[in-house]
């Protein structure tokens, strides 16, 4: 069986667990938090990664796109190509652009460390670049991608609240109330996957804080 390995409060541990879930497949969870990763699975130590019979895959898109390819029950991504990039192109901005801009924040925002005014500023001046960028692409119709539930979903709903409530905390607004944010999420929230990775995602986030005290 797929062993997908990481913990639950990580955003890009969740987006892979989304897909696993959307896609029906079955999977045991194995908790490994930063420091007691397998370098042999995940070079950087980071998470997700996970076991497969053939060997072990990191990186969240790699991951998911294996998914998708090996498994073809309940797609998440078009057939036709040109619509499968459209969905690939919101995933980039979306992790490329706006999740890796506003992580540079996440110390301060959620971890009870301290992030310098100078990168503040200069992560500011970059989401109010790329978050209307991604507003011109990202659809909410009702889903990110479009008509269908895709990948693009998967990261959306895992990324999405992370980035709202760092700008607010940091900026003393949500950067992302421009665009309909929390309507698609509240949308979102009614499918058994996303309630599912939300409540184990409250209850890790729980334990990880109570650990780092
Ligand atoms: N590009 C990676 C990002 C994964 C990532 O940054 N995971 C975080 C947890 S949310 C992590 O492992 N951080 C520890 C580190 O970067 O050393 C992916 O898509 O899987």
């Amino acid at each position: 069986m797929l062993k997908l390995c990481g913990f639950a409060a990580s955003n890009y541990y969740n987006k892979v667990k989304l897909a696993l879930l959307e896609k029906n497949l079955p999977f045991e969870e194995v908790l490994a938090w930063i420091g007691e990763t397998d370098q042999a699975a995940s070079p950087l130590g980071k998470v997700p990664y996970i076991i497969t019979d053939a060997g072990p895959l990191c990186e969240s898109e790699t991951i998911v796109e294996y998914l998708e390819a090996t498994y073809i029950q309940a797609p998440l991504l078009p057939q036709d190509a040109f619509q499968a990039g459209k969905v690939r192109e919101i995933i980039t901005f979306l992790e490329l652009y706006l999740e890796l801009t506003a992580r540079e924040l996440y110390a301060e925002a959620f971890f009870g460390g301290k992030v310098s005014d100078r990168v503040k500023e200069r992560q500011r001046s970059l989401l109010d670049k790329y978050i209307p960028a991604f507003g011109r692409l990202a659809k909410f119709s009702p889903y990110v991608a479009g008509d269908t539930f895709t990948l693009a979903d998967c990261a959306a709903v895992c990324h999405l609240p992370l980035i709202a409530s760092c700008t607010k905390i940091i900026y003393g607004e949500d950067l992302l109330a421009g665009l309909p944010v929390k309507d698609y999420l509240k949308a979102m929230a009614e499918r058994p996957s996303v309630q599912k990775v939300n409540a184990e995602r409250k209850a890790n986030t729980e334990l990880m804080l109570s650990r780092n005290k």
